[in-house]
């Protein structure tokens, strides 16, 4: 059987992380195989262009940028989303081609249409079964930063991360099937139970297709 694509998204502190692990040890507890990751990274390729991508010295176009994400990307799913859902495993990945779009497109201003072109080029057939889109505002994020050096994107302004949350919500109002939006301005306890609940609705979705 093949395994179900999990992914989760939001601006920088909004909890992905946090809830990656928890959604993966409520899983487990059902009894699913589970194989968490993240991106950019997930193989020790992708961590390198990750550090490239994070560190605040780094001056590149943000063509460049989208370009190194995708190639990220591209290695990310051959060598281990595809055989981890071929095997029938359950993929939790922190972050996946939404980012892209709310960040890059958002963010950065490159036009939709380049991103739409460029994963119909490189990736066009994976596409997560469910999104969970852990919503919280930009003045939040430096809350919950507190005591960690910005890295390059953590230093962006506000008017950065508004349009990236705009066009996060943008992706959620085009695709409300797969992609799911909750409140991560709530405590941890009520946004952990948020997402167990969605994922019980997408597991009964499942059972019954
Ligand atoms: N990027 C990525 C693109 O531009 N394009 C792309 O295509 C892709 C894939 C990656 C950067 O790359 C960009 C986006 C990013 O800028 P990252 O480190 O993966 O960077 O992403 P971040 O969002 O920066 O990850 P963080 O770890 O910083 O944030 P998380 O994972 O959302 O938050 P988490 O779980 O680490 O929590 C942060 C703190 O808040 C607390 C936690 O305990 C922790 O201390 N917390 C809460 N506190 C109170 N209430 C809650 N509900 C809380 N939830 C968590």
């Amino acid at each position: 059987m093949q395994g179900k694509f999990i992914t989760l998204e939001g601006l920088e502190g909004a909890g992905k992380s946090t809830q990656v692990a928890n959604l993966s040890n409520y899983l487990k507890t059902l009894g699913i195989e589970v194989v968490t990751t993240r991106e950019p990274g997930g193989i020790t390729f992708g961590e390198k262009i990750r550090q490239l991508l994070l560190d605040p010295a780094n001056n590149i176009s943000a063509t460049t940028e989208l370009l190194l994400f995708y190639a990220a990307r591209i290695e990310h799913i051959e060598q281990v989303i595809k055989p981890a859902l071929e095997s029938g495993q359950w993929v939790i990945c922190d972050r996946f081609i939404d980012s892209s779009y709310a960040y890059q497109g958002g963010g950065r201003n490159i036009p939709i249409k380049w991103i739409k072109e460029l994963t119909q080029l490189t990736v066009p057939t994976l596409i997560p079964d469910i999104t969970l889109l852990l919503d919280i505002t930009p003045d939040y994020i430096q809350q919950r930063m507190q005591g960690r050096v910005g890295d390059r994107f953590e230093q962006e302004e506000v008017q950065f991360f508004d349009r990236v949350r705009a066009s996060y919500f943008d992706l959620a109002n085009q695709e409300s099937k797969r992609i799911k939006v909750i409140d991560a301005k709530q405590s941890l306890d009520k946004v952990t139970q948020a997402v167990i609940k969605q994922i019980d609705q997408f597991i009964k979705t499942v059972q019954n297709d």
